[in-house]
């Protein structure tokens, strides 16, 4: 996947005209949107079409897919329907699961994200220790693109090491969770950020500052 300025904005804003606003703000340096459970549950799936085919926006689904296989591949077919690019699904589920949202993927022509680590604090608790095997299930399951975490560098790092240096890595916990941008991007291959821009007073100058501070 190519993303513009290797920047995604997270839209969070569960307002239909408020995200529209927020993307057309970025738009000179923004062409790729991820939209999650907010944005959908508030204004339906028809948001990811919107997004899609009426703005021209890339959209990756981020509805952490994590079920059993049958039920993983009617979400994803759904999603993929709907016009997303791609989808996340979580790894912690298993091979069977993530291999129904990677040939839901492959059918539409579209990809799949394996998410590895997550990005906040409590993700030490439980999914941490199982990332490596996680990001591994994914290399062997011939998995092209991850989502692993810009707050800590260092399992980043890790991750990076095991997908190798062709997989697409993307990193949420930019700026308001605390991981830095230029840092980030020595292991990712791009940045998944939202409230430092949607919640800024002045959205697109909050994107030039980021790109201004990973040139
Ligand atoms: O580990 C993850 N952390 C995370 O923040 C996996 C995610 N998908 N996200 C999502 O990235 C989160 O749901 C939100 O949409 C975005 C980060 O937003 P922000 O912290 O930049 O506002």
């Amino acid at each position: 996947m190519k993303v513009k300025n290797n920047i995604i904005l997270a839209m969070d804003l569960m307002d239909l005209n408020a995200a529209e606003e927020v993307c057309n703000s970025v738009s000179d340096y923004i062409n790729t949107i991820k939209i999650g459970y907010p944005l959908t549950l508030a204004e339906g799936l028809e948001v990811v079409t919107y997004f899609k085919e009426d703005l021209g926006y890339k959209v990756i689904c981020d509805y952490k897919v994590a079920d059993i296989p049958a039920t993983n591949e009617k979400i994803a077919d759904q999603t993929f329907d709907a016009g997303a690019d791609a989808i996340i699904c979580h790894g912690f589920v298993g091979p069977d699961s993530v291999e129904a949202c990677k040939e839901s993927a492959e059918d539409h022509g579209k990809d799949v994200f394996l998410l590895t680590e997550m990005s906040h604090p409590g993700a030490v608790k439980f999914l941490q220790s199982d990332a490596d095997e996680i990001a591994r299930m994914g290399v062997e399951m011939g998995i092209k693109n991850y989502v692993a975490p810009s707050t800590r560098i260092n399992r980043l790092a890790e991750i990076r090491d095991i997908v190798g240096k062709d997989a697409f890595i993307i990193s949420p916990g930019v700026g308001t969770q605390g991981g830095d941008p230029k840092e980030t991007l020595k292991y990712s291959s791009a940045l998944i950020i939202g409230r430092s821009i949607y919640n800024a007073q002045d959205p697109k100058k909050a994107t030039e500052d980021i790109l201004e501070s990973i040139r």
